[in-house]
């Protein structure tokens, strides 16, 4: 209760059910997106009551942006305990009908977002010796799909880096996990939320719960990555 959290990609999806889940725990928001639904977001908090929150329009692929939501939320609240890097894109194409164009992107949004993000908050919470940040991940970081190669390759990438960086800033009390989903039913990739083919995916309360459950964890414990993925979903490891 009390605490800061930044989450990316608050528009709609994941990032904007992490949100009001991390409001529910007394959290105060900066909430990210690079479309100006990042507001409406913030709206629809506050008139659930969730009066604590900031609405940050940045592309977290850009450097100075992401510089810029971290002092936005410091002015604000003096203090960042949790980021949460949920931002990302995703396609589905053979690797000969991807366009170097799409594989910078994927890679910009996904990779690119995660290191400037956690490049900018660091020394934040190396000075203040504490902080939780949260990388939502795949659960192709941890075996491979056709048709996904860009996709997966940023998501191992983030897995990696996160892993190394969870060993740096170990003595500085920071923790650093991912969460790995399967299939959760939201626009990503451009779908629709709610599709009746969907229903029995993944739903964004399940990875916000996730957060919520590795964010809370209680000092003496490390939750380095949560794997979770419909029960329909045969997993192939
Ligand atoms: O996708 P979607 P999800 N800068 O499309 C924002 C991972 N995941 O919620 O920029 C800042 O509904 C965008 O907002 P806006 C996935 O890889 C998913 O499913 O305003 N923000 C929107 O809020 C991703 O890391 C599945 O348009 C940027 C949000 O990102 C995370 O879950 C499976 C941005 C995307 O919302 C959330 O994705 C899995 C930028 N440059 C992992 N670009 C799944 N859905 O099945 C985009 O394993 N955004």
């Amino acid at each position: 209760k009390g605490q800061v959290a930044i989450v990316t990609g608050a528009s709609r999806g994941i990032g904007k059910e992490i949100a009001l889940k991390l409001a529910k725990q007394g959290m105060k928001l900066a909430i990210v997106g690079s479309s100006n639904s990042i507001f409406q977001s913030a709206e629809e908090l506050k008139q659930k009551g969730y009066n604590d929150v900031i609405a940050i329009q940045a592309d977290v692929t850009l450097e100075d942006q992401v510089n810029t939501v971290i002092e936005k939320a410091l002015n604000e609240y003096k203090q960042i305990d949790l980021l949460v890097n949920n931002a990302g894109v995703g396609f589905f194409k053979k690797v000969e009908e991807t366009t170097l164009d799409e594989w910078r992107k994927v890679f910009d949004v996904n990779v690119q977002g995660v290191f400037l993000g956690a490049k900018a908050v660091l020394p934040h919470m190396k000075e203040r010796k504490s902080g939780t940040i949260i990388t939502i991940s795949s659960d192709v970081a941890r075996y491979t799909i056709p048709n996904g190669s860009a996709y997966t390759a940023t998501k191992y990438a983030v897995q990696g880096f996160s892993g190394s960086l969870a060993q740096e800033v170990r003595e500085f009390g920071i923790r650093v996990g991912t969460i790995n989903p399967g299939m959760v039913d939201t626009y990503f990739a451009e779908s629709q939320q709610g599709l009746e083919e969907k229903k029995d995916w993944l739903k964004v309360e399940d990875i916000a719960n996730a957060v919520v459950y590795m964010a809370s964890a209680p000092s003496h414990m490390m939750i380095d990555e949560i794997v979770l993925h419909p029960f329909v979903q045969n997993y192939p490891i």
